[in-house]
């Protein structure tokens, strides 16, 4: 009887970003990077291998995805049947528990999910980290959300050398995030071709890396140290980097709103005030900000001066990737 296996992952951020690839087909990143997985935002995802079709059956929140919206899954599932030897094809039930067009990354949560489900499904039996180097093949940022906590993704130089690994989980001191949920607008580029415009075309590119390889030196560091300022200021700077290489591609783009800016600004203001926040930003309008729990009431009131209670979500760090068969 072939089996459902269902896997549960949650959304990370990454505190020292990913943005750029030089392996486009084995999806190795230019530069390693670091990330909290959060509590809040997750996948739930099942497969079986059961389907005498020829084609997979991928629902989305219950709803059958049309076979060209899921060409990336398609891809991924064939990846995990050439890997087990199966030729089935599959049923996936995925649910996001993600806020509704929040605009929050769920190819993370979404693909290690799927990554857990489809190989277990399947009859592989991996580990951790080789689910994390299978997950990366669905999407690079994916490749942390096998884990909890703090998150390393080690850029590595082939399949068997990129991979992730817990720096510390459980998170054992005060640190978490207020997801400032914006007006989803049209992305004007993907995260995908973003990236490799900015690769090809940012003359800022070669400093990003080494930046970004400082970076990962001293945000180690901070963890290891639980020194959340250090870690906030590393953050942001290196948030901000992401973004100017965007703002000096050819053609140039970015993420930005007026409303991310008015949030950039609240962070701003407040610590000014000498309230310690920092923010951070993805391939997305949202900003997400990097707090500890004494001062999150009077984060929560200076954003509601521009903001709707319900836009800001306050996430924990979060688990692991847990996986269930029945
Ligand atoms: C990250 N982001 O490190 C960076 C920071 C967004 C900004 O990884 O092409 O969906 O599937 O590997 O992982 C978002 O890009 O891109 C991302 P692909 P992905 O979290």
């Amino acid at each position: 009887m072939t089996k459902t296996v269902t896997a549960k992952a949650h959304t990370n951020i990454a505190l020292v970003k990913y943005w750029g690839k030089k392996d486009a087909n084995l999806m190795l990143p230019q530069n390693g990077s670091i990330s909290l997985t959060l509590d809040h935002f997750y996948t739930q995802t099942s497969v079986s291998f059961d389907q005498p079709g020829a084609t997979d059956q991928i629902y989305f929140d219950d709803q059958l995805m049309p076979a060209e919206k899921a060409d990336r899954i398609i891809k991924f599932l064939d990846l995990v049947r050439a890997q087990s030897g199966l030729t089935a094809t599959a049923t996936v039930k995925t649910w996001n528990h993600v806020p509704t067009s929040a605009g929050l990354a769920s190819s993370a949560s979404g693909f290690a999910a799927l990554a857990g489900a489809a190989s277990r499904a399947s009859g592989l039996n991996l580990d951790d980290r080789a689910l994390s180097r299978l997950a990366r093949r669905g999407s690079g940022s994916a490749t942390r959300s096998i884990f909890g906590g703090f998150v390393e993704w080690h850029a590595g130089h082939d399949d068997a050398s990129s991979y992730a690994e817990p720096l510390q989980d459980p998170v054992d001191w005060d640190i978490q995030m207020i997801a400032v949920v914006l007006k989803a607008t049209q992305k004007p580029i993907s995260s995908t071709a973003g990236m490799a415009r900015v690769v090809a075309t940012s003359p800022y590119y070669p400093a990003w890396v080494t930046t970004a390889n400082q970076d990962l030196v001293r945000m180690r560091q901070a963890i290891a140290d639980r020194d959340f300022n250090q870690l906030g200021q590393i953050a942001e700077t290196n948030a901000m980097r992401m973004h100017a290489l965007n703002l000096s591609a050819e053609p140039a783009f970015n993420y930005f709103n007026a409303d991310t800016l008015t949030a950039i600004q609240t962070v701003e203001n407040l610590r000014a005030d000498g309230i310690n926040c920092y923010y951070t930003l993805d391939a997305g309008p949202n900003v997400k900000i990097i707090c500890q729990s004494h001062d999150t009431t009077a984060i929560k009131t200076a954003l509601q001066a521009h903001f709707k209670a319900e836009q800001l979500i306050v996430a924990q760090p979060g688990p692991g990737m847990t996986i269930t068969e029945n």
